[in-house]
């Protein structure tokens, strides 16, 4: 199972640690495409081996041969909310995960939207439990 996995970058890193966690459990159940999105040497500033126009490329087409996408929404991140619109028109499965202390409400765009399976975490058990729940249907 190819799974994308989406979380901020130019949106802001402040939930990297959660991406990293989520990404390690979610290579029990598959080949995480985007593994490099939990990576702590990864910041805000750009990935200097390819330009924006390949990044966008190499990225939709990774969204296109995905089985599942799951996202980190705690963070409003331009990048993430293309992925999820793309990901709806294109009928795939997607969970998204959102940091319950997040004081930041989420989007209407995402949490008012029934296509998406939103689940909410406080910690790292949170996140194993919803993703045996979600993965194993
Ligand atoms: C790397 C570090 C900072 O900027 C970059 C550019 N590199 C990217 N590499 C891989 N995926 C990217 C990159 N920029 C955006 N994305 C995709 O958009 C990822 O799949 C993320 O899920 C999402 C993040 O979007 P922004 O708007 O927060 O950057």
């Amino acid at each position: 199972m190819n799974i994308y996995f989406a979380g901020s970058i130019r949106g802001g890193r402040e939930f990297q640690a959660f991406y990293a966690e989520i990404i390690a459990q979610l290579k029990k159940f598959g080949n995480v495409l985007t593994e490099h999105i939990g990576s702590d040497a990864l910041d805000d500033a750009g990935e200097a081996q390819l330009n924006d126009e390949q990044i966008y490329l190499r990225d939709r087409n990774w969204i296109l041969e995905s089985d599942i996408i799951v996202a980190e929404v705690s963070n409003p991140s331009l990048g993430v909310g293309y992925e999820l619109g793309l990901a709806e028109a294109i009928g795939k499965r997607v969970l998204c995960l959102v940091y319950g202390g997040n004081p930041r409400p989420l989007s209407a765009m995402i949490a008012g939207n029934n296509y998406f399976t939103i689940e909410k975490y406080e910690n790292v058990p949170d996140i194993e439990d919803i993703l045996n729940n979600y993965l194993i249907k």
